[in-house]
């Protein structure tokens, strides 16, 4: 895939190169949209829809592994971790470990600090014992984290299998990165979705109820408001393909028949079929996986499997 690929994540920028970047990619052959447009408020709660969904298995089988490894990390490296959520959201995940885990600080961030904050006032109560920071960042460029952001020993924690929205290379530079902010004796738990049946994965990006297909069509309506196109949702299909060669599974959305969409100052024709890609998701093996984290400096040093080997996660150490 070129340059063009939905993985890649845009890097935030003023809202007029925002503007024009999103024109670009829609104007070019083929089109696509960054996957980050998916998550305004309809678009963020659909993707919560899609995780309750039947077939979407990663976050309902991430959560069956996560008390165990949470457990094993704390027996492993004992109480008093400073655990960094990458990407933090509403919180809920860390919300469920840090009783098992009896961490001793919590660092949220994510893009949004005005978000992040309200999660983690709401969650605080529930862990009087453990001291709460939010902070804001977007991690899909150059971050850093200060001693005085996060001090004591770091657990980084990067779940849902986010990683694989990322390109393989630029899912390197993540990781290299979060190597470089882990501190002497950090360490990584990191959630990965693993290649299995095409059946299983097209289906879990196809669901039966139509969430995945109105998540995908909703970007067209966040793109509507936010520069301007007048795209109709309804003249879109949903696409959800695994692409084996790739090993991603790719979302696009194919144009029911041909039409022409317009925005302020420009216009582009779409033919009946023509589609716009709108995201990937990469699926790993676990060698494979295992390969991108010690290319980014980690040392692998446990691995935990639903029963199915489904998805899993990765503990590493920096040093
Ligand atoms: C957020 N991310 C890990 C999801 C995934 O599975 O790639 C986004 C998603 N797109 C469609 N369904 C879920």
């Amino acid at each position: 895939m070129d340059d063009e690929s939905p993985g890649e994540i845009v890097a935030a920028a003023t809202a007029d190169e925002e503007v024009r970047e999103i024109l670009r990619r829609l104007d070019s052959q083929p089109a696509s949209i960054a996957p980050k447009y998916f998550y305004d408020r309809l678009g963020s709660a659909l993707f919560a829809a899609i995780c309750e969904t039947p077939e979407y298995y990663p976050t309902r089988t991430e959560a069956v592994i996560l008390p165990v490894a949470a457990a094993a990390i704390r027996d492993r490296l004992g109480r008093g971790l400073t655990l960094v959520d990458l990407g933090a959201g509403d919180c809920r995940k860390s919300d469920g470990i840090m009783p098992v885990l009896d961490c001793a600080r919590y660092v949220a961030i994510d893009i949004s600090i005005a978000f992040v904050r309200d999660a983690v006032a709401a969650i605080e109560p529930r862990h009087p014992q453990v001291v709460m920071t939010a902070l804001g960042r977007d991690l899909s460029r150059d971050w850093t984290l200060d001693e005085e952001e996060a001090p004591g020993q770091r657990l980084l924690f990067y779940p849902g299998s986010s990683i694989g929205n990322f390109t393989p290379e630029l899912a390197v530079a993540f990781l290299r990165r979060a190597r470089a902010n882990a501190g002497a004796d950090g360490k990584l738990l990191i959630g990965v979705d693993l290649v299995k049946d095409r059946a299983i994965l097209e289906a879990a990006y196809d669901d039966r109820l139509g969430v995945t297909a109105a998540f995908n069509r909703n970007v067209l309506n966040h793109l509507n408001r936010i520069v301007g196109t007048d795209f109709d949702p309804m003249r879109w299909r949903h696409v959800a393909l695994f692409n084996e060669a790739l090993s991603r599974i790719e979302m696009h959305l194919e144009a029911c028949t041909e039409h022409w969409v317009a925005w302020p100052g420009g216009r582009r024709h779409f033919d009946g079929g023509e589609r716009i890609h709108t995201e990937n998701s990469y699926k790993y093996t676990p060698a494979g996986f295992a390969e991108k984290l010690e290319r980014a400096g980690w040392r692998v040093s446990d691995r935990w499997f639903d029963e199915n080997r489904w998805f899993a996660m990765f503990l590493a150490d920096a040093a």
